[in-house]
């Protein structure tokens, strides 16, 4: 039966790549977006620096990783190389300041995983939430955009992804569904896993950039200038790489045994990670290793309804995809 989905989709897929081309575009951020965020950054840079002379600002998440959709909310890390600090006062004291610099929802949420202050800025209407000294962030978001400039079709397979996800109420770690980090890595996966591949595994090629947080060692292969043309053997169409995405996760994916692994560029044993059996609130249901930060499963906020949630909604875009001739309206139909 599967056979002969594969070989009724071979012929037809590809009909749809004008739909999902047109998709993709209709999410690009305008280039005056980008013109306000940066007024917004120097704004913060200028009050930050007031405090603590030589504290850096990074953004990091969509909007610096290239896998940001329009009027997307910036995420901001504060770096401060003091390593006695204590986040809680450093972000209480922050938010006091921004309250004082006419910006408006400042709220301190210190008690959240990652702490983080809120704000939105009324001069330009942008939203975004500022961490201190959360720096892997800072690195995961240079390998998710150093990826993006490899092959095209990775920002234009995330772009469809993450529309879906947010379309279909799946994009929600506090629901147990998946952040949009997770969702791009699992794109990068599967491009890794094409044949011919259509990206490398940059954590497996010769280390060009590296940096230690904490004791974890980030190392990996950053001139992608040098890989353009990587994906070039291979002619798959966007349409065809959405369909194949979804039948993967719907039918093909081992949940039982398999961790997606983009720092080895391939799957690991759930049993070699000792992924097999729940842990406290992890339960590795449906398992994607963070790419430096190896020992944490991105899928562990995922429980026994969720999963369910999840693949049956693999399952419904890969059948959507297979059957429907105009797969765009339905695909992104509100949950
Ligand atoms: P949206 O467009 O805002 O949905 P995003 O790329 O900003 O997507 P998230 O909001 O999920 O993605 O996360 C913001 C960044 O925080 C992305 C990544 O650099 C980092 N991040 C998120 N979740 C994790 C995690 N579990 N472990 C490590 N880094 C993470
Ligand atoms: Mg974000």
């Amino acid at each position: 039966r599967m056979l002969k989905r594969q070989i009724a989709c071979r012929s037809d897929v590809n009909r749809m790549n004008g739909a999902f081309l047109a998709t993709f575009e209709s999410l690009i951020p305008p280039e005056e977006e980008r013109t306000k965020q940066n007024q917004l950054l120097a704004l913060l840079d200028g009050i930050v620096s007031k405090e603590w002379p030589d504290a850096r600002l990074y953004v990091y998440g969509s909007c610096a990783n290239s896998f940001g959709f329009s009027k997307s909310d910036i995420d901001i890390c504060l770096a401060i190389e003091d390593a006695n600090i204590d986040k809680s006062e450093v972000l209480l004291k922050l938010a006091d300041m921004l309250q004082s610099g006419n910006l408006q929802n400042v709220q301190a949420l210190t008690r959240a995983r990652v702490p983080i202050v809120k704000l939105m800025d009324p001069e330009t209407g942008i939203s975004c939430d500022i961490c201190v000294n959360n720096v892997l962030a800072v690195v995961n978001t240079k390998l998710l955009r150093d990826y993006a400039q490899i092959d095209v079709r990775l920002r234009q397979l995330a772009f469809i992804v993450k529309h879906w996800a947010k379309s279909r109420g799946v994009n929600e770690t506090y629901q147990g569904t998946l952040s949009s980090y997770a969702y791009v890595l699992m794109c990068i996966h599967f491009l890794q896993q094409r044949r011919p591949a259509i990206l490398p595994c940059l954590q497996g090629m010769e280390a060009t950039y590296s940096v230690t947080v904490g004791n974890i060692e980030c190392a990996y292969f950053d001139k992608v200038e040098k890989l353009y043309g990587f994906g070039s053997h291979n002619g798959e169409s966007l349409a065809r790489l959405v369909w194949a995405f979804f039948s993967y996760w719907a039918y093909y994916h081992d949940y039982a045994n398999d961790v997606i692994s983009v720092r080895s560029g391939s799957t690991v044993s759930k049993r070699a990670k000792d992924w097999t059996r729940r842990i406290g609130n992890d339960r590795h249901l449906i398992c994607i290793e963070d790419p430096f930060e190896v020992s944490h499963d991105l899928g562990r906020v995922v429980d026994k309804f969720s999963i369910r949630v999840l693949r049956e909604e693999f399952e419904r875009a890969a059948e959507i995809i297979q059957y429907d001739p105009n797969p765009c309206v339905k695909l992104f139909e509100p949950y």
